[in-house]
């Protein structure tokens, strides 16, 4: 059965389009009917003292469970040269995976849907972009609400590239 996944990637640090162009191209390989968001640079968010980012979102079909995904998502980050840092520090590529389908786990090594989406503009602008009929599985409303109700609370310089 295909399964419909959205990820996250953050790049800000070597060459950004680069490594997130390229990961693309890795991704592109596990599944089907690969749509991805534009490009977008945004100002980090949480630890402020790095580089800015470009972030991108994306989705496609794939037979692959949630976490063969996962561990072929890792595989990518180290093959484009991620190395470890401290949390929510600098990276060469972050892969996160948004949703699997409906699914809803808290396990220690991953949690879908990712428990940050609705606090994180970068991600929202490019999802919304993409899917922004999307219905989250925990907070029940579209990804298109989520994003007006964030900009309610907080709006950030986040344009296309
Ligand atoms: N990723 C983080 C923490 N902060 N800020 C931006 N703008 N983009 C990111 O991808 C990002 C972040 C942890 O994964
Ligand atoms: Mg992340
Ligand atoms: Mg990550």
């Amino acid at each position: 059965m295909d399964n419909q996944v959205h990820l996250a990637l953050g790049s800000n640090l070597g060459d950004k389009k680069n490594n997130i162009l390229s990961t693309i191209q890795l991704i592109d390989c596990v599944g089907t009917d690969l749509i991805t968001s534009k490009i977008y640079y945004t100002p980090p968010d949480g630890f402020s003292a790095q580089p800015d980012f470009l972030n991108l979102v994306c989705k496609f079909k794939t037979q692959k469970s949630v976490f063969q995904l996962l561990t072929i998502l890792k595989k990518f980050e180290n093959l484009i040269g991620r190395k470890q840092n401290f949390k929510n520090g600098p990276r060469i590529i972050d892969i996160d995976i948004l949703y699997y389908n409906k699914l809803h786990i808290n396990t220690p090594i991953l949690s879908v849907p990712h428990p940050k989406i609705n606090t994180r503009d970068f991600v929202l602008y490019p999802l919304c972009e993409i899917s922004p009929n999307l219905i989250d599985p925990v907070h029940k409303i579209t990804v298109n609400s989520m994003l007006t109700n964030l900009q309610n609370s907080s709006t950030k310089n986040i344009y296309t590239v």
